[in-house]
């Protein structure tokens, strides 16, 4: 039987050589991974799951998490994987609209998930950062002779949750061919060979660290070294025996403050890729001064996967995401009428070609309204195609603020100050921030009379929302600045506050 993105995987893996590295720890070949992989399969289908079901899996990054993945892959179930950082109230969310047969989480959030998961008819299983846990015990004793099913490139692989700028969070339907089509563009576009080891520091529960970094790794049977988290010190020690690193730009600006990044660092390293949220011209010129390395950045988002990137070979040019990968079309429209725009006129970015996803799940309506009726679609970000054919990024339509890499959609956030007793209405903007790129702010106007300070707004929202969402600062206001038709300006509000988080 065939089984669409797993049978390249196979196909590409080198046997005895290494997969997955753990620093200072053991070394996962390709062939003792695939076995792991085959028993967790094995497991997954005897608690009853079926092709097309719903796996959860929220838990720490670890080897046996990867495999996980690759389990769900070889069993036809659908990988859902979920932020360590949401709460059990998101968490009730994404389980009661994803209707999983099975979630998994870690040992000390079992007894807490499993009153929801029950709720929802879900089962609950267990996976430690150490790689210990109750579906581990159950894959132990099961046969190694696992048989795939089979998938087609039409049939999900996953769903990965992107917030809306209005509602609730989108499930965005990933299907095989999405993800074998995109990752085996990248792998020939960066020249990625099975001699490539790399620094794998990303978060596995988004497309950059699940499907770029591990799917692009094994489909080149290369292989990478597993960090839990970013540590730019850590990382930079790691570089002699590596060769390339994907990183989030706030993981760039973190390694210039390092001293020990210099040429010496970096010299067996072949290749710096960057991506999910923009990287500043000035970064890009500053690492290439210290280490001789321009930064490869490309562009990609959760519905799409990556659409275009900078060339391996020739200008990787600063302050751009680069051309159209192989396979994908890229055009820039007028948004009020749908027209295409000549080179270098600003419009919205739409996007054609097989990583495309699906549509949201369950949401028909929704999936439509974000296409064009010649099958583009509409990314929301706004940007140019120049007359090299290089694509600029120059701004959002949607509401939205990108915190090292994490979406943030104001509206959730917004949601939840509006509701706090003494709260009149909120904004929630993104301004510059050093370290993270964007600082989420929230400006709030409060009653008269309420004693409401920052310290008991965020203490109200700590339970509520996942920690990288809550406003890293809280300014009050008398009122809000709105324009003719009522609407709160945030851009006069990004103006007015865009040096809080200055350097100093
Ligand atoms: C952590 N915190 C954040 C944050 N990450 N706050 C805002 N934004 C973030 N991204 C919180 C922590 O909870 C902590 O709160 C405080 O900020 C400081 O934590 P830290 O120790 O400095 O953070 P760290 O653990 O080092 O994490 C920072 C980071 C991490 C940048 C390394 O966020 C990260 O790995 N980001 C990558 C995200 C990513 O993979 N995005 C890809 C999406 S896919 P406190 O109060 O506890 O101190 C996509 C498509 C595409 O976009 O194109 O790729
Ligand atoms: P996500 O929904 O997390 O997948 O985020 C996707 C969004 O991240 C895109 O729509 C862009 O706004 C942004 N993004 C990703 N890569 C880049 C990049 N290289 N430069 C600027 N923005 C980017």
């Amino acid at each position: 039987m065939s089984n669409h993105l797993f049978d390249a995987i196979r196909a590409a893996a080198p046997g005895n050589a290494p997969f997955i590295r753990i620093n200072g720890g053991r070394i996962w070949t390709y062939d003792e991974a695939l076995d792991l992989s085959g028993r967790i399969a094995s497991a997954i289908g005897a608690l009853g799951i079926r092709p097309g079901d719903r796996v959860a899996v929220q838990v720490e990054k670890s080897a046996q998490a990867l495999i996980l993945y690759l389990a769900c892959l070889r069993c036809g179930a659908v990988y859902l994987p979920l932020n360590t950082a949401y709460t059990l109230a998101e968490l009730d969310y994404f389980i009661g609209d994803a209707e999983p047969r099975l979630v998994v989480v870690s040992p000390a959030q079992r007894e807490a998930v499993a009153t929801i998961a029950k709720a929802h008819g879900a089962i609950v299983e267990t996976l430690d950062a150490d790689g210990t846990g109750s579906l581990l015990d159950l894959a132990r004793d099961e046969p190694l002779d696992f048989v795939d099913a089979s998938c087609s490139p039409d049939d999900l692989a996953a769903i990965l949750y992107t917030s809306g700028t209005t509602g609730r969070s989108k499930g965005a339907m990933l299907t095989h061919g999405n993800l074998l089509s995109n990752a085996t563009t990248l792998r020939d576009c960066w020249r990625v060979s099975s001699g490539d080891r790399l620094i794998h520091a990303l978060p596995i529960f988004h497309t950059h660290g699940l499907f770029v970094a591990t799917n692009v790794t094994l489909l080149a049977g290369a292989s990478m070294f597993l960090l839990s988290k970013f540590d730019a010190d850590e990382v930079v020690a790691l570089m002699p025996q590596a060769t390339m690193l994907m990183g989030v730009p706030t993981f760039y600006v973190r390694l210039l403050q390092s001293r020990r990044l210099d040429k010496q660092a970096v010299a067996n390293m072949r290749l710096f890729v960057s991506g999910s949220a923009p990287l500043l011209a000035e970064t890009h010129v500053e690492f290439e001064k210290r280490t001789g390395h321009a930064i490869l950045e490309r562009y990609g988002m959760t519905e799409t996967n990556m659409n275009t990137s900078n060339p391996y070979d020739g200008a990787r040019i600063a302050g751009t995401v680069g051309l159209p990968l192989p396979g994908v079309t890229v055009r820039v429209t007028d948004p009020a009428t749908g027209a295409v725009l000549p080179p270098d006129e600003t419009g919205m970015i739409e996007i054609k070609g097989p990583n495309v996803f699906k549509g949201y799940w369950r949401m028909p309506e929704k999936t439509a309204a974000e296409f064009t009726s010649d099958g583009f679609f509409i990314s929301g970000d706004l940007g140019k195609i120049d007359t090299d054919g290089y694509v600029h990024i120059v701004g959002r339509s949607k509401d939205l603020v990108i915190s090292g890499g994490y979406n943030i959609y104001p509206k959730e956030v917004e949601g939840e100050i509006d509701q706090l007793d003494g709260v009149v209405e909120s904004a929630v903007i993104g301004v510059p921030h050093p370290d993270f790129g964007e600082g989420v702010t929230a400006i709030v106007v409060r009653k008269p009379n309420t004693v409401l300070d920052e310290g008991a707004i965020l203490h109200a929202l700590h339970d509520r929302l996942a920690r990288y969402k809550q406003p890293k600062r809280i300014i009050f206001a008398e009122d809000l600045p709105r324009n003719a038709m009522g609407k709160v300006q945030k851009n006069v509000l990004r103006q007015k506050y865009a040096d809080l988080y200055a350097r100093t």
